[in-house]
């Protein structure tokens, strides 16, 4: 406990949990944005994309997420899965999540421990996908997990995004494509562009 105070004193963070933690990402590329838009299927109202952006302290990723036709009363699920979607946009082929520690889904994401969780389990870590009846749910929030760096364990820029219902079904699917951004920077550049 000493030992943990002294440490703590020194501005050092443990983690108090016994599964390996999930480093942070510190190098990502701040120009670059990647987004992730669902299908238009036929057997599914959920439409929407997701939108990743580096930012100028390179420390994390910042993610926009916006869905519609969410089905009325129910909370889904997303996750960056580990092979992007083939050509006949099937959902069921794009494996399991972006896993690069081996963590498994089993025991279920702990939202208060983020950094134990799959690298891929994106409602997991923060939070499912809820909209009021007509209403898109929209989330922005920094993910420190992912990286936008090719050949990084954490690297997500090939690879897709799964909406699941409730029982794990898997409701709509797209693929990440790169989009460098016209103002160089990312998200913080936007921000200034628009005088924010
Ligand atoms: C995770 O499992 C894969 C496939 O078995 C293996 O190649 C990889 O080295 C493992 N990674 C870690 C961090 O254990
Ligand atoms: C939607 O259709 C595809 C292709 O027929 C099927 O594989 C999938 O299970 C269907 N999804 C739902 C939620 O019914
Ligand atoms: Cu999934």
């Amino acid at each position: 406990m000493l030992f943990k105070s002294y440490l703590l004193t020194l501005g050092l963070c443990l983690s108090a949990t016994a599964q390996t933690p999930a480093p942070v990402t510190d190098n990502n590329i701040p120009s670059v944005i990647y987004q992730a838009t669902l299908l238009d299927k036929d057997n599914t109202t959920v439409r929407g994309q997701v939108t990743t952006y580096g930012t100028a302290d390179k420390v994390g990723v910042k993610v926009h997420v916006e869905f519609s036709g969410v089905p009325d009363g129910e909370a889904l699920s997303y996750h960056i899965h580990a092979k992007p979607v083939p050509e006949d946009g099937n959902c069921y082929l794009t494996a399991k999540h972006l896993d690069p520690y081996n963590r498994t889904d089993t025991p279920p994401c702990d939202i208060k421990h983020p950094e134990t969780c799959e690298v891929g389990d994106m409602s997991g870590k923060h939070s499912p996908v809820w909209a009021p009846c007509g209403q898109k749910f929209k989330a922005s929030y920094t993910d420190y997990f992912i990286s936008n760096v090719p050949g990084d364990d954490a690297f997500f820029g090939d690879l897709s995004v799964v909406v699941h219902a409730a029982d794990g079904s898997r409701l709509n699917c797209g693929n990440f494509v790169e989009s460098r951004s016209e103002f160089g920077e990312g998200v913080d550049a936007l921000l200034d562009h628009f005088g924010h």
